[in-house]
């Protein structure tokens, strides 16, 4: 095959593709216009193909992941009850007051599942001010920063796809009174789709690669690539949150506190699972080292097997709020420790595509796509943590566009919270069968984040005797 390039890179370029097998990318070479063939040049430029074609060396051919899970057990946790957290927590403001906590949003993810247009987090949440996700997010930053009295820098992973919007979104909102020098919006990185059968790259129309995010492990990729920003602002510990859960305590002083206290690498909260079928992974403890299984990977036995009391033996729930040391992930600054490897499982998807000068649409799996788990480096942490937390305070996911886990019923676990908070700052809420509170209610996250600073601020203010509730 000839294609005709001038300059003397781009014929490197081209010349590397056609000898790694992959010349099919230029079938529709000759009617491209120019501009669409600089597109595909920039996109191949964009490909690590040594190292593309080693993991489809190493995946092609197998069985999608699904690891062989030896014998699990239930890991030991830190329960709510523990005396440790108050104590621990202060450790936890400590460390934030002294900057060495940065947080590090994973909002990379393309929410197919909500059908929302645009970035997840530009999802319009809250039920009377319709508050987005984002700014749910940075008012409680606000709100953490305020209460340690430092800045708290916040990265935000997006992914190629939604970059530019919530690049936009942030500087069309002003940073939601966040100074723009503390918040960091970079893209994980994304890696060629390819065909099951001969590892062909995949193209999402003629002169177009398919590409697809790494996965939200690529938070750990990308921690590593900007490992000089983390280390100049002094960052030593990143706590990591996931956009579709509103209530994730943004740095989460408690959880830092129990991962310094006990010199934990990786530590991590876990909701209690009452329902053995409920989405989220595990966390099991395999020999020395604490893992988390994907519900999909948990064999039926261990998924409903219970204990004596009646719980769950697999209750603790990944709801993907972690603590992570810097030193861990990226090698220490000795360099007697490398940075840590992220391995890449395959996963086996339905995609549109264009192969062979047609369309493929088969209703069934027709491509791979590589991908990394953030909890993937947890087993080779020397250390690491689980610690309880009360599902009602931290975990109402908005994953779906209905049914559980949808902006209903993250809205509902919203005004359940807010009505105890209430309760508990000495207001009598009417509620129905469901504890849902009959009048609507939404207290701003930039100024209270628990049920004592709700108290303290109700002290030199009326409620409104009718209608819904808003305190801001
Ligand atoms: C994840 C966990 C599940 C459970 C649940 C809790 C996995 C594989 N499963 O399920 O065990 O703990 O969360 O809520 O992790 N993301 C990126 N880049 C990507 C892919 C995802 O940033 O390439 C982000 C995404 O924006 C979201 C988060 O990672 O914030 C979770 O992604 P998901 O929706 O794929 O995970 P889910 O809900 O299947």
């Amino acid at each position: 095959m000839k294609i005709h390039v001038e300059a003397a890179e781009d014929q490197a370029l081209v010349a590397k593709f056609l000898e790694a097998d992959q010349g099919h990318l230029f079938d529709d070479w000759e009617t491209l216009d120019s501009l669409q063939k600089r597109r595909l040049l920039d996109d191949l430029n964009r490909i690590d193909l040594g190292f593309l074609q080693q993991l489809i060396r190493d995946h092609l051919g197998s069985d999608p992941d699904h690891p062989p899970i030896a014998t699990p057990a239930p890991p030991p946790m830190i329960e709510l009850g523990d005396p440790a957290r108050s104590l621990a927590t202060q450790e936890g403001l400590s460390a934030l007051s002294k900057g060495e906590i940065g947080v590090l949003l994973l909002a990379g993810g393309v929410g197919t599942r909500l059908g929302h247009a645009g970035p997840k987090g530009s999802y319009p949440l809250l039920p009377i001010s319709g508050m987005t996700l984002f700014q749910f997010f940075a008012e409680s930053l606000l709100r953490r920063q305020k209460e340690v009295g430092a800045a708290i820098p916040w990265w935000i992973m997006t992914s190629p796809s939604n970059h530019e919007d919530t690049v936009s979104y942030f500087q069309e909102h002003d940073y939601h009174g966040l100074s723009s020098a503390d918040v960091t919006i970079l893209p994980q990185e994304e890696l060629p789709v390819i065909d099951p059968r001969r590892g062909r790259i995949l193209r999402k129309g003629p002169g177009q690669i398919l590409f697809s995010p790494d996965g939200h492990g690529g938070a750990i990729r990308l921690i590593q690539r900007h490992a000089e920003d983390f280390r100049k602002r002094g960052i030593r510990h990143v706590y990591t949150h996931q956009v579709d859960n509103p209530l994730s305590p943004i740095g989460d002083p408690e959880l830092v506190g129990l991962h310094l206290h006990q010199g934990s690498q990786f530590s991590s909260k876990a909701v209690s699972k009452t329902d053995p079928d409920e989405k989220v992974g595990v966390f099991c403890q395999m020999g020395e080292h604490l893992r988390i299984i994907e519900y999909s990977e948990l064999g039926d036995e261990e998924r409903h097997r219970r204990d004596s009391d009646g719980e769950l033996s697999f209750r603790a729930g990944n709801v993907a709020m972690h603590v992570i040391d810097l030193d861990f992930i990226l090698g220490d600054s000795t360099g007697s420790s490398p940075a840590l490897p992220m391995p890449f499982h395959m996963a086996q998807k339905q995609v549109r595509h264009w192969l062979d000068n047609e369309w493929h649409e088969e209703e069934q799996p027709n491509s791979l796509r590589f991908e990394t788990f953030i909890f993937d480096v947890l087993p080779l942490a020397k250390h690491a943590i689980v610690v309880e937390a009360a599902r009602e305070n931290e975990f109402a996911p908005v994953k779906n566009r209905e049914g559980s886990d949808s902006p209903e019923t993250s809205r509902q676990a919203l005004q359940r919270l807010w009505a105890n908070w209430l309760e508990e700052a000495g207001h009598s809420v009417e509620r129905d069968s469901e504890g849902l509170p009959s009048r609507t209610i939404e207290i701003s996250p930039r100024i209270i984040g628990d049920a004592q600073q709700l108290a303290k601020h109700l002290s030199n203010m009326e409620l409104p005797a009718e209608g819904p509730i808003l305190i801001q």
